[in-house]
């Protein structure tokens, strides 16, 4: 069954790829895994059916064999535990990797959206 991951059905970048379903789906084709996307709207995204596979109402959510997923980097490590190609068969490069993963959400990505939001007046 090949995955589905949710996406913006308006987009407010206006298609420019900077949502972070962007990095799910660039996972996917990394591994050269085809999936399905699902657009959802606002209203959509805080209605239940949404909600169930992501508490928050965010975009991108992510369904494959069994399992939903919502956080980008959960989704990206799962897809990349699950076929080669993006991690280190080495334990301990792989453990450095998966630091990156963790450090590019946790550390790095909070002041550029900060940094961001302040430029285009919404902070
Ligand atoms: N930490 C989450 C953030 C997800 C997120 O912020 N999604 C945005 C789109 S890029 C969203 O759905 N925004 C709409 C909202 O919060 O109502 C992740 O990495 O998946």
């Amino acid at each position: 069954m090949r995955p589905i991951i949710t996406a913006f059905a308006a987009s407010p970048d206006k298609g420019r790829g900077l949502a972070r379903d962007m990095r799910v789906r660039w996972a996917l084709e990394e591994v050269g895994v085809g999936y399905d996307v699902r657009l959802v709207s606002f209203a959509q995204m805080k209605e239940p059916a949404h909600l169930a596979l992501n508490p928050f109402g965010q975009i991108p959510t992510y369904e494959a064999g069994g399992l939903s997923l919502f956080e980008t980097g959960a989704i990206v490590l799962a897809i990349a535990s699950a076929h080669a190609g993006l991690l280190p068969a080495d334990a301990n490069a792989r453990a450095r990797a998966i630091a990156w993963m963790f450090a590019a959400v946790s550390t790095v990505e909070p002041p550029i959206v900060e940094r961001s939001a302040a430029n285009s007046g919404d902070a």
